[in-house]
């Protein structure tokens, strides 16, 4: 097996034990490279006041990782400003706050040269390079540009737009033409595969063949849909070590009887957290009989607060889940829970498992491994339901699913009322499907599908 060179913006080498407050992405890429040798590269999350280019490699629980700093202006324009204030909000929809500024977008180009100029050496003839996400569409192409002739692959963790939406990005046929310098490029869904090959399509006159071809000119490339996937037989055993057993007995302790809906994300706009507090405020003031008998734990790690539409996300849900409290709580019950903070895999496992429903209703999102992880964690003879958002990614897979539009507070509000009366030969059928889709499709899954497309496909010449 060729030895795997994995790029992403932030590396986050696993912790250890009971793991700590990984994003998705970072827990997914720790469990793939345990698997293979190889590196992980990318930005330390550390600034400097002049660019060296220095490496810092270590080892962690198995994983190595070589990071370098960046200055403090590549991180406002590349990491705030393009991929966050640009490329984000677009890619989930939401040209409507997406801000195009070309300071952002020279900072981008900058930082992609770095990565690639500090990379080049670290790179042996047989390696396999693996490019994640949208701060690096164009590390492929600077590769190339000095002479990288490697498989080299790229993988989109946030759903591609469709066509009509990503002409309103300014110089998006450059964007997607550094795409074609990659062997493979590799998405969450089909439907965002459709999305990228229409582009193509429409604004490049390129062909497709039944095999996941795509051709521009004299450039082809493979194009695949490939769903991430969670450690699930980790994530299994997490949730049923002692801190997990302890952390749902706490819960359950706590919760007095009531019934508990769980919500775990990123603070972020595109998880669909206000209208999921709206959708629970609809049940609250349609079932009153249920007042004191049902609670919302809604947990939201703040993320990206340097962003201005971070700021006000948060400043809304502050006031939204405020006025929920303050016009339906007694003194003995407050009907959401609202906590900014992050907890280990363990603890985190445990939680899932003392909820009778997980609460998932993003607006957008690539995948959602909260999703996945929700039904990891379910007692197999007593599990909870899952309500998922038709517009996560995990949609495609997870249809046993109650899923609902995460727009409709009307939606939110009939499936907690159907899930809570949900009779357990029901929830035991819908989670089993779940299930069954969740181990065959995990992250090593995932790992190989993307792998072993990119050691086929045929060896670029530089
Ligand atoms: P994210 O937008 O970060 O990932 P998601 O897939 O839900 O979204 O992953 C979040 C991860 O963070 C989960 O593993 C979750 O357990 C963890 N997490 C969240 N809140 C936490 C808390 N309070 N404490 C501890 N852990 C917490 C991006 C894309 C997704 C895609 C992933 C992977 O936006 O669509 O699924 O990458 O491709």
């Amino acid at each position: 097996m060729s030895r795997l060179i994995i790029v992403s913006n932030r590396v986050q080498p696993p912790t250890g034990e009971g793991g700590g407050n990984q994003g998705g992405l970072a827990v997914a890429l720790s469990a793939a490279l345990l698997e293979s040798s190889g590196i992980w590269f990318g930005w330390s999350g550390e600034t400097t006041e002049q660019f060296s280019g220095h490496i810092n490699m270590q080892r962690n629980y198995g994983v190595t990782t070589a990071t370098i700093d960046l200055e403090e202006q590549d991180v406002e324009e590349y990491y705030n400003g393009y991929a966050n204030r640009t490329l984000w909000p677009l890619f989930h929809y939401r040209v409507d706050i997406a801000e195009f500024e070309s300071g952002f977008a020279e900072g981008y180009e900058r930082v992609n040269t770095r990565f690639a100029e500090t990379l080049e050496p670290l790179i042996e003839p047989d390696d396999l390079v693996w490019v994640h996400d949208y701060h690096l569409f164009p590390l492929g192409q600077r590769l190339r540009e000095r002479g990288i002739g490697n498989r080299i692959g790229f993988f989109l963790h946030i759903p591609w737009p469709p066509y009509q939406l990503l002409l309103s990005l300014p110089n998006h046929r450059q964007l997607v033409e550094t795409l074609f310098d990659y062997d493979v490029v590799g998405f969450q869904t089909a439907d965002s595969l459709e999305n990228f090959l229409e582009y193509v399509r429409q604004e490049m006159g390129g062909t497709t063949d039944g095999d996941g071809r795509v051709t521009v000119g004299d450039r082809s490339i493979v194009a695949i849909a490939c769903p991430i996937g969670i450690d699930t037989a980790n994530f299994v055993e997490a949730s049923q070590s002692a801190g997990a057993r302890y952390t749902c007995y706490r819960m359950r302790q706590s919760a007095n009887g009531r019934d508990m809906i769980v919500g775990v994300d990123r603070l972020d706009y595109s998880k669909g957290l206000e209208e999921r507090f709206l959708g629970y405020e609809r049940y609250l003031a349609t079932h009153e009989q249920q007042h004191g008998e049902v609670f919302l734990l809604q947990i939201a790690p703040p993320s990206r607060g340097d962003v201005q539409s971070y700021q006000e996300i948060r400043a809304s849900l502050d006031a939204l889940s405020g006025r929920i409290n303050g016009a339906f709580a007694d003194i003995e019950w407050v009907p959401i829970r609202y906590v900014n903070r992050g907890y280990p895999r363990d603890r985190l496992a445990g939680i899932y498992r003392a909820a009778r429903i997980g609460l998932v209703t993003p607006l957008r999102d690539g995948m959602n491994l909260v999703a996945k992880e929700y039904v990891a964690a379910q007692d197999p003879e007593d599990p909870g339901v899952l309500i998922l958002s038709r517009f996560a990614g995990a949609a495609e897979q997870m249809t046993d699913a109650l899923l609902i539009n995460p727009h409709s507070p009307e939606e939110i509000c009939d499936a907690i009322t159907r899930a809570l009366a949900m009779p357990l030969e029901e929830r035991i059928a819908r989670w089993r499907k779940l299930m069954d889709n969740i181990e065959a499709e995990d992250v090593m899954w995932w790992r190989r599908r993307f792998t072993e497309a990119l050691e086929k496909a045929p060896q670029m010449a530089a």
